[in-house]
């Protein structure tokens, strides 16, 4: 069976998880423990990134070329058009997502979770007396922002410019999606998966096909994932993830 070295989590991971399922390809998740299960990590395939596939003796990392093997290897449901302008953007697609909107929405998801109260408690060291406790649950996001600001964690400027360009973002993908059911067509391809996959960390899918905190489902950014402007995107989103992604392990 095909072995998939993962964290939970992370987009890249998901967006492999998301092609396996559409494959209908069964594979076992291994959960690589962060520092000491990357340096194993590191020591069977030569790096320390996941996501890792393991097929037999092949190790492949990297979504990317993770997603090229997939597609190599099951041709009943292919993962790339064959027409070359439209093979061609679905790479530029699928890059757009690696390299755009999967490190913005890790920066605008940082700097949402440094506001939130439960974050800032679980930050604390567990011999925090609950004066403490209570007087940090009770700090308004302003003062964490300025705080997460000044010690270098998250900065204005930079979540400023993330949020800015992931709206723009999610305005081109309404925009792509409003004449047709995938952003290359009428199929499914890299390019849906990968944006799809990326978009986790925007809004967390609506059932829990992810092994994340229930509470977390259908909850996201604000000013991206309840804003109707986008909503045509996410709604197309959670409709692929139940036409082609399976349930989490132990959920029906
Ligand atoms: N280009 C890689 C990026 C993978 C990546 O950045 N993975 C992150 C987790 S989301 C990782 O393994 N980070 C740990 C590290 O860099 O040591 C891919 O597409 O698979």
């Amino acid at each position: 069976m095909l072995k998939l070295y993962q964290f939970e989590a992370c987009p890249y991971c998901e967006k492999v998880r998301l092609l396996l399922d559409y494959q209908q390809r069964p594979y076992e998740k291994v959960d690589v423990t962060p520092g000491w299960g990357q340096w194993e990590l590191w020591q069977k395939s030569g790096q320390t990134q996941v996501p890792v596939l393991q097929d037999g003796d092949e190790l492949i990392p990297d979504s990317t070329a993770i997603a090229l093997y997939l597609d190599a290897t099951c041709t009943d449901r292919p993962l790339l058009p064959t027409a070359p302008e439209q093979r061609g953007l679905c790479f530029a697609l699928e890059d757009w997502a690696d390299t755009a909107l999967i490190p913005n929405g890790r920066t605008v998801t940082l700097a949402a979770l440094v506001q939130h109260p439960n974050f800032r408690l679980a930050a604390l060291p567990e011999t925090t007396p609950d004066w403490a406790k209570a007087m940090v649950g009770a700090w308004p996001g302003e003062l964490a922002s300025l705080l997460s600001s000044s010690l270098g964690i998250v900065r204005p400027a930079p979540v400023k410019s993330a949020h800015l360009a992931l709206q723009q973002a999610l305005q081109a993908l309404c925009l792509m999606l409003e004449q047709q059911a995938y952003l290359l067509g009428e199929q499914p391809t890299l390019a849906d998966f990968a944006v799809a996959g990326a978009s986790m960390m925007l809004k967390v899918p609506e059932s829990q096909y992810v092994n994340l905190p229930a509470g977390l489902c259908d909850r996201g950014i604000p000013g991206l994932a309840d804003d109707v402007n986008y909503q045509p995107f996410f709604d197309w989103r959670d409709r692929l993830y139940k036409d082609y992604r399976q349930p989490r392990d132990g959920i029906e």
